[in-house]
């Protein structure tokens, strides 16, 4: 049986409701989930994890953004798992992910893409055990049942910034806007469905997200 390591990163769970969607769309496919732990990515664990780009320009970036603000980390367990969860959530660069995938529901923008996924069986055995060395992710036959209590709790109303929060990402971009009204804006959207999430964590992930904006528009 394949198993697949899923992080739905801070631009997901800092959003409440749409953590509820993103994991009530993995459980309906079927597959099992064998661990669930809402945490903090401590700076080193980012590393860690990403130490395949970390040559890459936006490396510190990603490092600042997954660890921003609390993420839900798992298990998930299936045939195909790997690609399955893979195929819901859709491509990587959220303008590029079909509309009706995760990602292209959901997403904000480019790699600000809410959910992180095993790319192979190989990744997914090394992913699951740093996580589980690293970061405190332990397998345990209640994960399913935590998984639909979040379900539970979360998926209510239709409380859903996306459109909101993407545009003004977009327009900030489009119009080299770096003003603070773009930040203070997204602080705004960001706390609107953040329950137990700290104001601190709310204003470390805007300051993510803001600081992907003015790179892109320095890179312009
Ligand atoms: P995936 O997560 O779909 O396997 P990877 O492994 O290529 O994608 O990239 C890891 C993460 O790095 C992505 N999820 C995305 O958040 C981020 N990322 C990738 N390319 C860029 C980029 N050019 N600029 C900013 N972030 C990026």
């Amino acid at each position: 049986m394949e198993r697949s390591f899923v992080i739905i990163k801070p631009d997901g769970t800092a959003r409440r409701r749409v953590s509820a969607l993103v994991l009530k769309a993995l459980l309906d496919r079927g597959y099992k989930i064998c661990a669930f732990r809402e945490m903090k990515v401590p700076e080193s664990l980012a590393k860690l994890h990403y130490a395949v780009h970390k040559e890459k320009p936006f490396f510190p970036w990603l490092v600042d953004f997954i660890s921003s603000a609390p993420v839900l980390s798992m298990i998930f367990e299936g045939d195909d798992v790997i690609q399955g969860v893979r195929d819901a959530l859709g491509a990587t660069f959220v303008q590029k992910a079909d509309p009706t995938s995760l990602r292209g529901r959901y997403g904000i923008w480019a790699g600000i893409n809410i959910a992180h996924a095993s790319d192979a069986p190989e990744t997914a055995k090394k992913e699951i055990e740093l996580w589980t060395i690293k970061g405190g992710l332990k397998e345990s036959s209640d994960a399913e049942e935590h998984a639909k209590a979040y379900i539970e709790q979360y998926n209510s109303g239709d409380v859903d910034y996306t459109m909101e929060i993407r545009s003004i990402v977009k327009n900030a971009i489009e119009n080299r806007d770096i003003s603070d009204d773009v930040l203070q804006s997204l602080v705004h959207y960001l706390e609107k469905d953040s329950k137990g999430i700290s104001p601190e964590e709310i204003s470390d992930l805007a300051s993510a997200i803001f600081d992907f904006v003015k790179e892109e528009v320095e890179k312009a």
